[in-house]
């Protein structure tokens, strides 16, 4: 696939607002924040989409979720609770072709989500 933003940010060439780092992932604010806190936790392996995704993904798109449930802990609102998307392609409002989870959180969210 071709190259994304997000692997300039997982390179360090733009900056970013980083919340969490490892091997795996890489936790950061949006740029675009749609909720009092709005960040994205995305796989350093670029996946272009959720279509991409492939059996051996399965173990860090599931870090993934734990990632945003740890970092909403430690931003202390994982009990009142948030939200986690994947936008998928263009009718699910995808711009950035390297998946990452939105995790929303602090208000209440409305549903459905149009
Ligand atoms: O979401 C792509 C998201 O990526 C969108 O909410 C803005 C965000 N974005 C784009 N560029 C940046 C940078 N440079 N830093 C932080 N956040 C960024 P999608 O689901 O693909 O529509």
């Amino acid at each position: 696939m071709s190259e994304t933003i997000f692997t300039k940010i997982i390179n360090k060439e733009i900056p970013a607002d980083i919340l969490f780092e490892d091997d795996q992932v890489l936790a950061f604010k949006d740029i675009n924040p749609q909720a009092p806190i709005h960040f994205l936790v995305i796989p350093k392996k670029p996946i272009a989409t959720t279509n991409e995704i492939a059996p051996e993904d399965d173990a860090v798109v599931g870090y993934m979720h734990r990632v945003a449930a740890k970092l909403c802990a430690d931003l202390g609102v994982a009990e009142q609770g948030f939200r986690t998307v994947m936008n998928c392609n263009p009718d699910g409002g995808q711009t950035v072709y390297h998946i990452h989870l939105h995790v929303l959180a602090g208000k209440p969210l409305g549903w459905p989500p149009y």
